[in-house]
């Protein structure tokens, strides 16, 4: 196409005539956050929040400088260098409006896997009060079965060895925090990954790795260094090329990698930071004393509500998360699921109306413009059970409650796990755990509960007869009569009762 403005910092003021820009003086603002992992969620949410407030306020100290961490990373940090940390956030609205703005809080980048010192010296220079995390669910290297430290990941070993030039972020965060002790310089540690006391397992994590790199900064961290919980949401697909040429043929200008989301945010935190921190409760962000409540509803309703669509829907061969939701018989089972047997287990939510919350789940969920991949939501699923289903499952037992729901999800998972829909159509299974996952389904077909041989994602399950039956049972319906058919007969058990 001819004639597009090309985004970046020196045409922003041909780009403003087209599209929202922001109108403060970018040149002014330093980085005064570090944030690791610069995909599309952390740039419709923690840069969304943080632009609105350069803009209502006057402060300059709180800008972002995003890292790239992985090789993986090299395409973002390329487009995003490219633009100056500008991109365009397109928020698609529930009646099909789309609301564009140009977000400028992203004021620095920087490519880890290209320059490491550079990373550690920029993490542990004064200027930096925080350090944020998107590093995915899977990316705290902890292990469900031996419900520890993962030492054994190959990556953890090479850091041990090379500490001046790391991989992980274990690595990194450790030789930025032993040059910021040598300066005296506290710091705050705050993950945005959707994980239950996500701040809790980050210090343990980062603590099991220090303890054998650094052991010297043991004490240092406990009193220099906080990790507050937050629960993070925004529901942010990845973007399509459809989304880039249309965002760039409507307005004139070329964004080589805007973001798209759904207009509803949310972010809880703990209020504790050990060097200050932005005002984000001006724009919306509440700081609480215990996020706890609020991050145990929204993974176990929204986040597990996803898998429940997402694996289903796969199964059935949808597509996106908004044509399973319109499958009435999913999302009615979705709503027992909710109703049934997550509600009964999240019994101290002060001042939360859990129909409300679940009800406008529905609503987002069925966006029909956000068009939200399947695919993105069942990638990494082996991650995202132990986290968003398996605790319902586990305290639903405890209280002998039911959970033939939550069992038909996962047998689902397991005919998943085979690698074809029902209609024999190849499926795109990303998952670190592919290769064991595929194995253990191949063996589910001969007797459904090994697939719950998988300790680092199951933990004990296996040993549950209560479990092991529902499991079975579910496995057995997919099998023989498929998902709509299983999926209204556990409806029609649960409402011929009500
Ligand atoms: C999704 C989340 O990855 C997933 O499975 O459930 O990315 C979800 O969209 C966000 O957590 C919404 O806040």
């Amino acid at each position: 196409m001819e004639n597009l403005i090309k985004l970046n910092q020196m045409n922003l003021a041909e780009v403003a005539k087209k599209i929202s820009c922001p109108t403060y003086d970018r040149s002014k603002v330093k980085a005064g956050i570090v944030h690791v992992g610069i995909g599309g969620f952390h740039r419709a949410h923690e840069a969304f929040y943080t632009d609105q407030l350069l803009h209502d306020t006057s402060v300059t100290d709180w800008g972002i400088c995003g890292v790239a961490l992985l090789d993986f990373d090299t395409k973002i940090y390329n487009t995003l260098k490219a633009q100056d940390g500008l991109y365009t956030l397109i928020i698609k609205e529930l009646d099909g409006t789309l609301t564009k703005r140009v977000i400028g809080s992203i004021v620095e980048c920087l490519y880890a896997p290209e320059n490491p010192m550079q990373v550690i010296d920029k993490m542990a220079s004064p200027g930096i009060k925080i350090i944020t995390l998107t590093i995915t669910e899977g990316g705290y290297n902890y292990n469900e079965a031996t419900e520890a430290f993962d030492f054994e990941n190959p990556q953890i070993q090479y850091d041990l060895e090379h500490p001046d030039a790391p991989k992980t972020i274990f690595g990194y965060l450790t030789q930025a925090l032993k040059r910021r002790k040598a300066k005296g310089l506290a710091i705050t540690i705050q993950s945005c990954d959707n994980i239950k006391g996500n701040g809790d397992l980050a210090k343990r994590m980062l603590l099991s790795y220090v303890e054998k790199a650094e052991p010297e900064l043991m004490a240092w961290i406990e009193d220099n260094v906080s990790f507050p919980n937050s629960m993070v949401d925004r529901i942010t697909p990845a973007t399509s090329p459809v989304d880039i040429s249309n965002l760039n043929a409507s307005s004139g200008i070329d964004d080589a990698w805007p973001v798209v989301c759904e207009p509803f945010h949310q972010w809880v935190i703990e209020d504790e930071f050990k060097a200050g921190r932005p005002a984000w409760e001006t724009v919306g962000a509440q700081f609480v004393a215990d996020v706890d409540p609020y991050e145990k509803m929204k993974l176990t309703l929204l986040n597990a509500g996803h898998s429940v669509l997402g694996i289903l829907g796969a199964l059935r061969g949808y597509t996106t998360i908004d044509e399973a939701v319109y499958n009435t018989e999913i999302s009615t089972f979705l709503r027992l699921y909710m109703d049934e047997e997550v509600t009964p287990t999240l019994s101290d939510l002060e001042g939360v109306d859990l129909d409300k919350y679940k009800e406008t789940l529905l609503h987002r969920f069925g966006n029909i413009y956000m068009k939200d991949q399947i695919d993105r939501i069942c990638s990494e699923s082996s991650a995202k059970f132990p986290i968003f289903v398996l605790p319902t499952v586990n305290a639903q037992l405890a209280r002998q409650g039911s959970v033939d729901f939550a069992a038909l999800v996962v047998a689902a998972w397991a005919i998943y796990s085979l690698g074809k829909d029902e209609n024999q159509h190849d499926l795109i299974i990303k998952d670190v755990m592919q290769a064991s996952l595929a194995k253990q389904a191949e063996l589910a077909k001969e007797n459904p509960s090994e697939f719950l041989e998988l300790e680092s994602i199951f933990g004990k399950l296996k040993t549950s007869e209560t479990f092991v039956k529902a499991f079975t049972k579910a496995y057995n319906s997919i099998s023989d009569n498929g998902v709509e058919q299983s999926v209204i007969a556990w409806n029609t058990s649960v409402l011929k009762h009500s």
